[in-house]
């Protein structure tokens, strides 16, 4: 059983955080995947009107958090059910602060014990941060929600503990639906629909009704560029935009594109052999002539961006009358992870003849990146033995 994550916050407001006691981080907590601890920051006051707060020194407008009660809390939540003295990150929210992001979100999801401080009026003594380093030993991160002004920590904390909370493993029951998340791979969602299939007069798109899979995942990636390229053109990276502003151009490789096509797969395939620890890799051993060769043998796509071959893939007959084989995807390593490859991989499904029920492709067993994209576009691990030693075979069923 995986240890619970711990998630201290310190506050003036404690009730302010009830709403992690509901929905799915409340049943992360009753089911033991969090251990969320909240605390009154006035419990650690001694004075009769529990005073935290003071006027600032060299003047201003409003009152300062005093560093005595801070240190005191800090100090409780160190001491509390932690014999092994291990020591939590500890969050801040603020305006300056880092700002928060999924890849955030992602990091602090894979740490044991988060504290997060929740300041009010116009902050914290600045001498609590310093005591928490330097005295405490703690990683202090500022992070700010975004570019507005909140009243305190609190909106932020909860904003935070819910978008960490739900990345950590076993909270969100269906971790699939995870991936294809706004923001997980810089893309926004796609538009989804459910019954009736007509409704007012409006009608689900007829591709959501094919059952072709294919399409519909092409359709929806179609979505999720045209929607980010609307609403967070920030979002949207070198391998969507190309750089003299057209979109990337997927065509039939030609023997002009051997040479490229064969240093973009040298490239990406040291990239393999780093990762699978071995050299006995075919991409690697292949000369112009094998790469020109294989344009006969395959169909083979590149990809092109401002004139720049950035991907490619090829695809081949199977091992049997019904299944496609789809290989080489590769992606210039500057451009990976950003939604390329799968663009890669849905056009090479799209180019499947009818009659195509499986589609196999083989990886290195420890490419994470690779099988993890390859699993979210609907492939299985089989224990079918890959021709390449380290390799794996992964398998998609095309729906009829
Ligand atoms: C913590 C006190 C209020 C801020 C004087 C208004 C985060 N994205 C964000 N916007 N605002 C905050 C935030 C605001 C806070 C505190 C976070 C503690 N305040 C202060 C400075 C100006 N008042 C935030 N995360």
């Amino acid at each position: 059983m995986r240890r619970a994550m711990r998630v201290d916050v310190v506050s003036i407001f404690p009730d302010y955080l009830a709403p992690l006691d509901l929905s799915l981080i409340g049943k992360a907590r009753e089911d033991g995947l969090l251990d969320v601890r909240v605390h009154d920051l006035r419990d650690f006051t001694h004075d009769r009107h529990r005073t935290v707060d003071d006027t600032p020194y060299g003047g201003g407008a409003g009152m300062v958090m005093k560093a005595q009660p801070w240190s005191e809390a800090l100090d409780h939540v160190l001491a509390q059910d932690n014999p092994s003295r291990a020591k939590p990150r500890l969050i801040v929210p603020g305006p300056g602060g880092q700002p928060f992001t999924q890849t955030l979100a992602r990091e602090l999801a894979d740490e044991p014990w988060l504290a997060f401080a929740c300041g009010r009026y116009e902050g914290i003594d600045e001498r609590v941060y310093d005591h928490a380093r330097e005295d405490l030993g703690l990683e202090v991160s500022v992070v700010s929600l975004g570019d507005y002004v909140l009243n305190g920590g609190e909106v932020a904390v909860l904003a935070m503990v819910e978008a960490i909370g739900r990345l950590v493993p076993g909270v969100i029951g269906n971790a699939e639906s995870l991936v294809e998340e706004s923001h997980e791979d810089g893309l926004l969602e796609y538009p989804i629909y459910t019954k009736p299939a007509s409704w007012n007069g409006r009608e689900v798109p007829a591709v959501l009704l094919s059952g072709n899979h294919g399409a519909i995942a092409a359709w929806r990636h179609e979505q999720r560029l045209a929607r980010t390229a609307e609403r967070r053109p920030d979002l949207l990276h070198a391998s969507h935009a190309a750089p003299d502003g057209g979109d990337v151009v997927i065509s039939a490789a030609t023997p002009g594109d051997v040479p490229e096509l064969a240093v973009l797969m040298r490239a990406c395939w040291v990239q393999e052999a780093v990762a699978n620890d071995t050299l006995d890799i075919p991409a690697l051993h292949e000369s112009l002539d094998d790469v020109r060769a294989s344009l006969e043998t395959t169909q083979t796509w590149v990809a092109r961006s401002g004139g720049r071959l950035v991907g490619a893939v090829r695809t081949s007959a199977g091992g049997s009358d019904d299944d496609w084989f789809v290989g080489r995807l590769c992606v210039a390593p500057d451009l990976q992870g950003r939604g390329l490859g799968r663009r890669l991989l849905e056009h090479a499904e799209s180019t499947a003849p009818d009659g195509i029920r499986t589609l196999t492709l083989h990886t290195g067993a420890r490419s994470t990146d690779n099988l993890r994209m390859y699993k979210k576009a609907g492939y299985r691990l089989v224990d079918t033995v890959a021709p390449i030693a380290g390799a794996v075979t992964l398998v998609k069923r095309r729906r009829r």
